[in-house]
């Protein structure tokens, strides 16, 4: 701690435990859910000690069951460049952008998280956070409502910005002003259950007809959190058992097929239908969902373009349905493609599919000052061992499944116009952060620290 301060590290642990705890009361099946995640993560440790060891040797094994991800939908720039101030005190930058419009969403997002190897074992929470694309509602005379009913909310309080403002100036918070500023920051993203001021049954049934984020978005008072995602170390026992548990299950688990422990698989529990008071009347809202995900080797761009490839094959032939019916059928094109992905690490590792990070063996600290001075030297006489670096990002792809089976029922199609970085970078007020310089510079840093450790000047990888 710097003169008091609580680090940002602990300030994003301690907001993800608050969000959930928030998210457990407003929608208990996420409570069941955590619970299943538990009891398989619990076991699947139990009966691997190999798998526990090198968890916990690459840093991996605290951050498991702490580890889930959310997502909120926001409707103006200005609501973006806060959201960005508020999660930059708790240490995330905003990484990567993502074009929903590709799955007929009229929204562009980014993943708000922590960017270095350190920090992300000790808390990875990230928030996927999607901005509107007003610009994209047909019906003119809705565009223009819904641009009203965003321009006259505010979904900051006074005591946040303040807050904000002061961490920005000292350089962090303390104790007293960070217990505010959970309690704060976590209001924001909670559920009202009146819609915003305005707003009647009649408009929503609108704007939910124009597309269903667009009502979730405009609608209401805030951006309420729609899921929260535990990270789970075997995604398809708990896609058997959830409806078990009484949760109504996804048909497919979505990204790379399970033979390949690449990018991460998610899967989730249909969305909720809730009450909703607006004006005069009572209605409902579905929107609000639980998810989980296993994570597994972060892709170069090598690596991401093969699997875009391959995904892509894979829905040219096959894409799930929304009602399921064809989810055996889906996943068998998907093994059967995949197949041309390398699914062992070494094999991944030699061609430079995915990132990953060195560390010296045993004998390899025996023989410091007398070691082969290549890479694949080093990793064939056995001194250097290697483990991937943990997908920290989310499937662009997956991303638009969610939204396509939670929300609309639709089956996928594509008739928005274009993606735009740019627009979204000028809302956001700055750049995003390139995701696979990241990733490189996590796997530089592993492999400086065993030339040293080695006595070797440099050492480079296949990426
Ligand atoms: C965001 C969906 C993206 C994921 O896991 O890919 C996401 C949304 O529904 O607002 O969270
Ligand atoms: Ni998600």
């Amino acid at each position: 701690m710097t003169q008091g301060f609580v680090s940002p590290d602990e300030l994003r642990a301690r907001f993800s435990r608050a969000m959930s705890e928030m998210y457990r009361k407003e929608v208990p099946a996420y409570g069941t859910l955590l619970e299943l995640v538990r009891d398989v993560n619990e076991r699947v440790l139990a009966e691997n000690p190999a798998m526990r060891k090198q968890l916990e040797e690459t840093d991996n094994l605290e951050r498991i069951s702490e580890e889930r991800h959310g997502a909120i939908r926001v409707g103006k720039a200005t609501e973006l460049q806060m959201i960005s101030r508020v999660f930059g005190v708790m240490g995330m930058q905003a990484v990567g952008y993502y074009d929903l419009t590709q799955a007929n969403v009229p929204v562009h997002s980014t993943a708000f998280r922590a960017v270095e190897g350190e920090s992300l074992s000790r808390s990875p929470f990230r928030v996927f956070c999607s901005l509107l694309r007003t610009e994209l509602i047909k019906d003119k005379e809705l565009r223009s409502k819904a641009e009203v009913l965003l321009e006259s909310r505010d979904i900051f309080s006074d005591s946040l910005r303040a807050l904000v403002e002061k961490a920005e100036q000292n350089g962090g918070l303390n104790e007293a002003d960070t217990q505010v500023f959970i309690a704060e920051a976590t209001k924001v993203f909670q559920w009202h259950a009146d819609a915003a001021p305005g707003v009647s049954k009649a408009l929503y049934i609108k704007m939910r007809d124009a597309d269903p984020r667009v009502a979730d978005i405009t609608c209401f008072k805030g951006p309420h959190i729609n899921h929260l995602t535990p990270r789970t170390l075997e995604i398809d026992t708990i896609q058997q058992d959830m409806p078990k548990r009484g949760m109504n299950a996804k048909n497919v688990v979505e990204g790379p097929p399970a033979s390949c422990p690449i990018l991460l698989r998610q899967t989730s529990f249909k969305a909720l239908t809730e009450k909703v008071r607006f004006e005069g009347e009572e209605g409902e809202h579905t929107a609000r969902f639980g998810e989980i995900e296993q994570r597994s080797a972060a892709l170069t761009q090598k690596g991401r373009k093969l699997y875009d490839q391959l995904l892509a094959k894979v829905l040219e032939q096959e894409k799930p349905k929304a009602d399921g019916s064809n989810a055996a059928e889906y996943y068998k094109v998907l093994e059967e493609t995949f197949r041309a992905f390398p699914s062992d690490y070494d094999a991944m590792r030699r061609e430079g599919l995915a990132y990953f990070q060195y560390y010296v063996s045993e004998s390899g600290h025996a023989h410091r000052g007398n070691a082969p001075s290549t890479l694949d030297g080093l990793i064939e006489a056995g001194l250097v061992t290697f483990a991937p670096i943990v997908y920290e990002d989310f499937l662009p792809v997956s991303a638009a499944g969610i939204f396509a089976s939670n929300a609309a029922s639709k089956d996928w199609k594509d008739d928005f116009e274009s993606s735009s970085k740019t627009d979204f970078e000028a809302a956001l007020g700055h750049e995003v952060l390139d995701p696979f310089a990241l990733y490189a510079e996590i796997e530089k840093i592993s492999l400086v620290k065993v030339a040293k450790a080695l006595g070797l000047n440099t050492l480079s990888s296949a990426t």
